[in-house]
């Protein structure tokens, strides 16, 4: 085990809200599209092996799951959006789930929002990150899955990114990541810590 390594143990899952855990640990959260690599993002962080479970077909789950971990905050790797056969009406939205997380949870410090590095942010990652500014929770923007592209090709697509949320309140970083080369790892895990010692708060 790498010395690193940030322990944690899976909590539960919650296909209700009314599930969520009655706890008071901060939460970090991670939103993003069906297979952008949340739970790869999570185990990647970790560094303890296979904590949350990642799956080659996306909307499988449609739960919360919750893992505590000895950061003394508690990781929420929620159902992916945008999976266009879980309803047909509710495309274009986030699920129930999603929804009542981010706008009425308490125990969230910070939400890192998954976007594949690879293509331009669809309609629905530019929805999810507005909710999140609505809501008045800070989020960090994840690009994923850049070891899938040369260095140029991520530096540009963070100045893009930048861009996008440059006008947020919330927004308080956009990092490249890899959960396969560890890209992002650091600076996600200060960010963390920041947010579990309340140190962001709106300009
Ligand atoms: N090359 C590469 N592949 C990745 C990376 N992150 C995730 N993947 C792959 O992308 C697929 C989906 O990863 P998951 O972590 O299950 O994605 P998810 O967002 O949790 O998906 P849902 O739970 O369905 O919403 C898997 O095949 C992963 O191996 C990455 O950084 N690099
Ligand atoms: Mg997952």
């Amino acid at each position: 085990m790498a010395h690193d390594s940030i322990s944690a143990q899976f909590l539960l899952g919650a296909a209700k809200p009314d599930q969520f855990p009655d706890h008071s640990y901060p939460e970090v959260a991670m939103v993003g599209r069906s297979n952008v690599g949340k739970s790869s993002l999570i185990n990647a962080i970790l560094r303890t092996g296979m904590v949350a479970r990642v799956s080659q077909t996306p909307g499988k789950t449609q739960e919360a799951n919750f893992f505590l971990t000895d950061l003394g905050v508690c990781f929420v790797d929620l159902p992916g959006y945008g999976y266009a056969a879980v309803s047909k009406v509710r495309r274009g939205e986030f699920s129930t789930l999603i929804q009542a997380y981010v706008a009425h949870r308490m125990n969230v410090r910070t939400v890192i929002a998954l976007i594949d590095a690879r293509h331009d942010p669809m309609p629905m990652d530019l929805s999810m990150l507005e909710s999140l500014e609505f809501a008045g929770k800070p989020f960090v923007v994840a690009l994923t899955k850049c070891d899938k592209l040369r260095d140029s090709d991520v530096e540009a697509r963070t100045e893009q990114v930048r861009g996008v949320v440059s006008q947020c309140r919330f927004a308080i970083d956009v990092v490249a990541t890899s959960a396969s080369t560890g890209l992002g790892r650091q600076s996600l895990i200060g960010i963390i810590k920041r947010a579990r010692d309340n140190q962001f708060t709106p300009s």
